[in-house]
């Protein structure tokens, strides 16, 4: 699809701060010569400075030999991990003021807009592997608020692997390609990643998160989001709560199928980038609320297991949810380097009214994001970054170091001073201007290298989510087990998993996936955990939001197809915020109307549902192309909706797919609003799930 004009924030929105502090940095060259880094114009950017036409290059080409330098320097170290992102501003509002729980500035006032970045990532993959590989999403924003900086650095997924952070480079080297071979790319099915968690059991939880179908999204403007750990929201009377962040998109949480996937993986490896940057574009701007669980400090203890354990979520049937806020992406970056991959998040970026907990993990995260910045962004300047900047002053004695872009101007670089009449100050507590102070808690202890036995439960949330999946859900999560260790090659550790991991957690589950490995079945698990209390809010299928808003629908036509009908079903889908594309075997117009692309070039797996129109001619065209009858048998099997009108059928004929099947509407082509009809209430299931016993014998 032809990309349309930028969209930017609209120009009340106090997004323009921060875009007005980008402006500072943005470099436009319209109208503008050529220059060297050193400002002089240059006259022939085509030919190296020569001695003779046919003769050696010479060293004294300073145009020639700056460019190659700098080339040469482009490249910055990826993320160690979450190398492969993409992200975009936006504004975040507060519903009501949340006063009563934290002082934080940008939390108080439902009229004040806080400009936005999010970066959205996978985990494992290097800077550019594919978007829709089975893995955890991150989940970054950073909000530049009055107060400075606060980023809230989670993931899709409201748990982790490990419980300390002294085992994060242990797991990051077993998930990661392997270190012989640098094999597979963007995937967790290989040998050490499942020796790892196999050995690992308080990974149980999060890796069965990995295996669910959240980890195989269908946008990243339809993921939920989660800060994972507890964190302290504290009040201006000092009152401290401990609190749980969400993101929920406002358009519900959906998930891709693991064929198209795959599938996806390899035809459009930019398919979430994509969608996140065609979303802004056309001014379909995605929005996430905030949400917060908020626990009494009396509180903490009451839920069986630790609050400070990572790998424990709380379920929302115990503690409900309070939507406080809304997050609006509204404008796409101006450059993917200067932005999405220099921002620079880190969890131990807070503002007063916010702070941390003991958590073992998220205590090693406040050391890691620092120091690896000043390796990837090359010292210890890159709050300068203008992505980075705060948008309050960073005032201070720190001096220096490379890249440094500030010129400090007087004599004092120290505290105290008399030079400069002791400038800059610190706060003053007692007459509460601002100053962060952090939360005193009350401590004792001895030093000590233990894992707290309220750490110790690593199968009982394991069990809570599996029992509180749909069946297709279940069916899923065994599949994907099956997918991953058939992948591995030793068979003890496939071994492992199943009768010291899954057994502990799902005897049904443990034993199904045994069968399609080939295993005996396995006994009950010397942990096993037993029956939970469901939390339905786990299930993806009970996080669908009626309507089809953004929902991408393929009208497909060729030469000789009606029109008319092309023109009333594109206009009825827009009508309901979805975005028709009308796909065809060629580019060429029908009858007045330029397709948006092939039927090779976007294949069914980019679609949420399948309109074929109507006229005799364009009808027989299709129904004996290949390309099409695939396209229509894939989206069947995808369990997509799909609708025929008038001659339109004759495609479906062709396909040999059964006269009347779940999701598949056909009417006159007179009718356009009444075979439209059921098919929308279909794309808005997302999916056609009763249909998934009949599509699994169509091949596609
Ligand atoms: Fe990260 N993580 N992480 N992580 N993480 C990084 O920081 C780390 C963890 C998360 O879009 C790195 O700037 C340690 C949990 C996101 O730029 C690095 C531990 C959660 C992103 C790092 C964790 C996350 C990162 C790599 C265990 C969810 C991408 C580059 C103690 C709550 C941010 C960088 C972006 C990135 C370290 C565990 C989320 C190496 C040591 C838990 C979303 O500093």
């Amino acid at each position: 699809m032809a990309s349309k004009s930028r969209n930017h924030a609209s120009s009340n929105s106090t997004d323009d701060a921060k875009s007005k502090d980008l402006e500072r940095s943005r470099a436009r060259p319209q109208g503008e010569a050529l220059r060297t880094n050193q400002g002089v114009k240059i006259a022939d950017n085509q030919n190296t400075l020569r001695a003779g036409a046919r003769g050696p290059s010479l060293l004294e080409d300073f145009i020639m030999r700056e460019k190659i330098t700098h080339f040469d320097h482009e490249r910055i170290p990826e993320r160690v991990v979450h190398a492969r992102g993409s992200a975009a501003h936006g504004v975040f509002q507060v519903y009501e003021s949340m006063a009563e729980y934290t002082k934080a500035a940008f939390l108080q006032d439902p009229g004040v807009q806080t400009p936005v970045y999010v970066r959205f990532s996978t985990v494992q993959g290097p800077r550019g592997s594919a978007d829709t590989v089975r893995d955890v999403r991150g989940f970054a924003t950073k909000f530049y608020t009055t107060e400075g900086i606060y980023d809230l650095v989670g993931n899709n997924m409201p748990v982790f692997f490990i419980q300390d952070a002294i085992k994060f480079p242990d797991f990051v080297h077993a998930v990661k390609p392997e270190a012989l071979n640098e094999m597979p790319t963007g995937a967790s099915a290989h040998d050490t990643f499942w020796d790892f968690v196999s050995l690992v059991p308080e990974s149980a939880h999060m890796v069965l998160w990995t295996m669910s179908d959240r980890a195989i999204p269908r946008s990243l403007r339809t993921m939920e989001g989660f800060g994972v750990h507890t964190f302290r929201f504290v009040n201006a009377k000092g009152v401290m709560r401990l609190v749980k962040f969400h993101w929920r998109p406002v358009l519900g949480s959906y998930s891709l199928l693991w064929d198209e996937a795959q599938k996806l993986a390899g035809k459009d490896p930019d398919f979430h980038r994509r969608d996140l940057w065609e979303a802004i574009d056309r001014g379909d701007f995605p929005e996430f609320e905030l949400g917060v669980q908020i626990i009494e400090e009396k509180d903490q203890d009451a839920f069986g297991f630790d609050l400070l354990d990572p790998t424990k979520l709380v379920p929302e049937e115990l503690v409900p949810v309070k939507i406080v806020g809304k997050m609006t992406l509204n404008r796409n970056p101006d450059n993917f380097f200067a932005e999405t991959e220099q921002v620079a998040f880190h969890p131990g970026h807070v503002v007063p009214g916010i702070d941390f907990t003991n958590d073992p993990l998220l205590q090693g995260r406040l050391f890691s994001y620092t120091d690896t910045q000043i390796s990837r962004l090359g010292g210890p300047n890159f709050h300068e970054i203008p992505i980075n900047r705060p948008l309050s002053p960073n005032v201070n004695n720190q001096r220096d170091g490379m890249h440094r872009q500030t010129i400090n101007v007087g004599q004092a670089s120290y505290e105290p001073n008399s030079v400069s009449d002791a400038w800059p100050r610190e706060t003053d507590p007692a007459a509460q201007d601002g100053g962060f102070e952090s939360y005193a808690e009350p401590m004792e202890g001895t030093k000590i290298r233990v894992r707290s036995e309220s750490f110790a439960d690593h199968f009982s949330q394991a069990a809570l989510f599996y029992q509180s999946m749909s069946d297709v859900e279940k069916e899923h999560i065994a599949l994907a087990y099956q997918f991953e260790l058939g992948k591995v090659t030793k068979p003890e550790i496939r071994a492992r998993v199943v009768n010291e991991i899954l057994a502990n957690f799902d005897a049904e589950l443990a034993a199904t996936v045994a069968e399609g490995l080939g295993l005996p079945k396995p006994g009950k698990g010397a942990r096993a955990a037993g029956k939970q209390k469901p939390s339905p809010a786990l299930s993806l299928l009970n996080r669908a939001v009626p309507g089809i808003k953004t929902r991408k629908i393929a009208v497909l036509a060729a030469a000789g197809s009606d029109g008319a009908a092309i023109r009333s079903v594109q206009a009825a889908l827009k009508a309901e915020g979805a975005t028709p594309l009308l796909i065809a075997p060629t580019l060429a117009p029908i009858d007045g109307i330029n397709p948006d692309a092939t039927i090779s070039g976007m294949p069914s797996i980019m679609f949420d549902g399948v309109v074929i129109v109507g006229g005799e001619q364009g009808a027989k065209t299709l129904a004996q192309l290949g390309d099409a009858c695939h396209f229509v048998l894939e989206a069947f099997r995808h369990l997509k909706a799909i609708a025929a009108l008038g001659a339109g059928k004759e495609l479906l004929s062709a396909t040999h797919l059964p006269d009347k099947a779940d999701g598949v509407s056909m009417g006159d082509d007179g009718n356009v609003d009444a075979v439209l009809k059921p098919f929308i209430e279909a794309v808005g299931q997302h999916r056609v799930w009763s249909r998934r016993q009949l599509a699994a014998t169509v091949p596609a």
